[in-house]
This record gives C-alpha cells, sequence and structure tokens, in this order.
C-alpha cells in the first residue's frame, strides 16, 4: 500500500455519511432485474486521473504526484496507486492508452517492451483485485510523429507506426481480456485542404480500420471494435465528425456489422447535438457500443472533459441506453479530469464518486420513467395512427394509389398537438 490516499478507506453506499461516500450509487441495487453495477459499468480512464498534469494553454503542471518521470519505475508506482484507486471507489473497469501506462523508449521496439511490462504488471494486479479492462486503446495523436495524421498520415511510415502501435494495444486488450478496442481518430481530419487530398486519406483511413477488424478475428479477440466520433480538436475538420458520419464511413467500407460506437457526451456536444441524440441515433442504426461520460462548458466550446454533473441530463442519456436494452459489453467511462486547481488526491476519489452518484441517480430515474410508461405511452399514443393496416399497407403501396386514395377517402389531416411541455413537466416528476 502506498500513502498516497492517505488511508481513504473503499467507499460505502452511505447516504447519511458525513464525508467520502456513495448518496445514491448503491452496487447491488437492482433495478429492472439487474445490479445497477452491472447497468453502469463504471470504468475510469487512466490518462485524466494518473498521466494528466493539469496543465491548460498558459501553464504546465500544477498536480504533484509521486510518479512523474519517465521511468519503468514511476510506471510501475502509478499503476500501483491506479488499482489502489481503483478499490477504493470499487470500479469495475478501467481504461488505458499505451502512452498513459508506459514510458516512450529510444525505439519501437522499446516503447513495445516497456508498455508490454506493465501490461504485465496489470495481469498481475486485475487477478488480485478483479478489476477488468473495459477498453485498450493506442495513443495516435500525442507524439509529434502523429501532427498530421496517423492512418491519414501524407507519410506511410507513419501509417505503419501507427498499424504496429494498435496491433500491439490490440494484442494487450486481448490478453487482458478487455471487453472493448476503442479507436479514436485523435488527429485523423485535417487544418487546412490547401495541403490535404481528402479523398486519399479518407480511403487510407477506411483500409486502417478494415486491417483492424481483420487482425481482430485473426487472433479470436472477442471485444467489439469501436469508434470514438468527435466533430474537432485537435484538428479543425476531424473525419469521425459524430454518429451518423461514423455510419457512413462503416456503410462505405463494409464494416457496419463489425464496429460500433463509444460515444461521449462533450463530443455529442461539440457536433452541436445532444448526448440522447447521438445515443438513440446509435441505438437505431444497431451500432451503439459504449459511453465515455463527462461534460463541457457550455460557454467555452471545447472539450473540458469535466465529470458530469447534471442529472436531468445523465437521465435522458441512461433512457436511450436502457431503450436500447443497456449497454452490453460497453460501460460507463469517465473520460474525465479534475479542474487543475484540485490538487489534493482525495479530489480524485471525490471526483468519481461524485459523477458516480451522478450516473445512478440518473439511471435509475430512467428507469422509473421506462416502468412506468411515461413517456412511452403517449409516443406509442401519438404514432398509433401508423398501427392501422392501412397505413402500413401505405408503406408497400406507391404514390399513384395513395393519390387515388386520398381523394376517395377525402382524407384531411387534423393537427394534433406535440405536447413537448407536458413531457417535459413529467421528466421533472422523476429527475
Ligand atoms: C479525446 C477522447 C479520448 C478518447 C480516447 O477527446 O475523448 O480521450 O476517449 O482516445
Ligand atoms: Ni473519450
Ligand atoms: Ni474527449
Amino acid at each position: 500500500m502506498s500513502d498516497f490516499f492517505g488511508g481513504i478507506a473503499p467507499l460505502a453506499f452511505d447516504p447519511d455519511a458525513e464525508g467520502l461516500a456513495f448518496r445514491h450509487y448503491d452496487p447491488q441495487e437492482i433495478v429492472m432485474g439487474k445490479r445497477l453495477s452491472e447497468h453502469l459499468r463504471f470504468a475510469v480512464a487512466y490518462w485524466h486521473s494518473f498521466a494528466w498534469p493539469g496543465g491548460d494553454p498558459f501553464g504546465g503542471q500544477t498536480f504533484d504526484r509521486p510518479w512523474w518521470g519517465d521511468t519503468m519505475e514511476a510506471a510501475r508506482l502509478k499503476a500501483e496507486i491506479a488499482f489502489e484507486m481503483f478499490e477504493i471507489l470499487g470500479v469495475p473497469f478501467f481504461c488505458w492508452h499505451d502512452a498513459d501506462i508506459r514510458p516512450e523508449g529510444a525505439s519501437f521496439a522499446e516503447s513495445r517492451r516497456n508498455f508490454e511490462e506493465i501490461v504485465a504488471v496489470f495481469e498481475e494486479k486485475m487477478a488480485a483485485t478483479g478489476v477488468r479492462l473495459l477498453w485498450g486503446t493506442a495513443n495516435l495523436f500525442s507524439h509529434r510523429r502523429f501532427m498530421s495524421g496517423a492512418a491519414t498520415n501524407p507519410d506511410p511510415d507513419v501509417f505503419a507506426w501507427s498499424a504496429a502501435t494498435v496491433k500491439t494495444c490490440l494484442d494487450a486488450t486481448h490478453r487482458l481480456n478487455g471487453e472493448n478496442y476503442v479507436l479514436w481518430g485523435g488527429r485523423e481530419g485535417y487544418e487546412t485542404l490547401l495541403n490535404t487530398d481528402m479523398g486519399r486519406e479518407l480511403e487510407q483511413m477506411g483500409r486502417f480500420l478494415s486491417m483492424v477488424v481483420e487482425y481482430k478475428h485473426k487472433i479470436g479477440f472477442p471485444g467489439q471494435i469501436l469508434i470514438e466520433p468527435k466533430p474537432q480538436e485537435p484538428t479543425k475538420h476531424q473525419y469521425d465528425y459524430d454518429v451518423a458520419t461514423v455510419y457512413g464511413f462503416l456503410r462505405r467500407f463494409g464494416l457496419e456489422d463489425e464496429v460500433k460506437v463509444n460515444i461521449e457526451q462533450g463530443h455529442a456536444i461539440l457536433a452541436g447535438h445532444s448526448f440522447e441524440h447521438e445515443l438513440a441515433l446509435a441505438r437505431e442504426l444497431g451500432i451503439l457500443g459504449s459511453i465515455d461520460m463527462n461534460r463541457n462548458d457550455y460557454q467555452s466550446g471545447w472539450d473540458t472533459d469535466q465529470f458530469p454533473n447534471n442529472v436531468p441530463e445523465v437521465t435522458l442519456a441512461y433512457y436511450e441506453i436502457l431503450k436500447a436494452g443497456g449497454l452490453g459489453r460497453g460501460g460507463t467511462n469517465f473520460d474525465a479530469k479534475l479542474r487543475r486547481q484540485s490538487l489534493d488526491p482525495s479530489d480524485l476519489i471525490a471526483a468519481h464518486a461524485g459523477a458516480m452518484d451522478v450516473c445512478a441517480r440518473g439511471l435509475k430515474a430512467a428507469a422509473r420513467m421506462l416502468e412506468d410508461d411515461a413517456l412511452e405511452g403517449p409516443r406509442r399514443a401519438r404514432y398509433a395512427g401508423w398501427e392501422t393496416p392501412e397505413a402500413q399497407a401505405m408503406l408497400d403501396s406507391d404514390l399513384d394509389s395513395i393519390a387515388a386514395r386520398v381523394e376517395a377517402d377525402g382524407v384531411d389531416p387534423r393537427p394534433r398537438s406535440g405536447q413537448q411541455e407536458k413531457l417535459e413537466a413529467i421528466v421533472n416528476r422523476y429527475v
């Protein structure tokens, strides 16, 4: 045991507690026939909690961490303390990028050896604690070699480096029995068309993704491959803009049955959508895979990756997820970081615990709305006209016969209220 967390005990569910505890998240609580922990499938993001130094565009590191440094010893200490936090929080999962967990080596091979050494450390710690891997991913955006993209880079050597990196990370994810493997196109996009061959870059990206899927089948990795959409930042135009764009891309390369999406709250907002819009669309397209839970600052217009703290918003998100039948192999990954003034180790615990409570409240409210048919009842009533045999038959007919029927039957549409305010008031009763 390190003394980093100063002896903070594993958090209990205790609505009346004074200090750190869960007020709404009781992992054992049964909701719609399933434990809350199985619905929510919480994961800690290694990068934000253990690799991010607290910088912003105007200043660097604010956090003091005993594991700062580019050595294997530091990487081992970081792993040690990360697992201590997982146990304090009682989270079932975590997620990593290769670059979060190991120091960069002088060559590809050295980086890979460093990485695999820490993966072996994880393997032991996971066996000892029961914490599992929600997903692994490759960081193909931080190092300057990726500044013009990874798979979409004009330099084929960067494509090669990226392919080798994803192979290494997918192997490790498989070895650790990860539930999913994520690809976020960190710099797959462009800054200016003046120097960009967009058609070529999209082809490269499609071929790259196909290779990932081929390799997954070759090694027998049973997890899901997930793309994480984001419209901009770091590049001005990211190719994986939103769920709709990713779906079109998957269809084009024949991958719509192979790849799903990992949808992030803040990215949905950046794309000009709501989180629930992206979730509902992915569900309807059959590609809902997993979620990155966080929130953006609504004024700043960029990806601030704050911990969620808005129950009504989170409720509507889990509502769409419950309607999809749950997260399946996916989970709720806190792709969220502390504010840079939140220096204390206990801030890390409080941030996650608070966010877990927000999610628990949201999920429970969503479940009650579903169980009471509070929104689905009115929604069914709104579309009831389509349940008649006549209406269904129309979909199999043609414009001629529809036009003839409109005149023969004297069809005369009567507008009806959409009742939005009444429905909003209903939601307000549950949150
Ligand atoms: C960045 C992304 C990133 C992915 C994983 O905006 O959210 O953190 O989740 O590469
Ligand atoms: Ni993310
Ligand atoms: Ni993000």
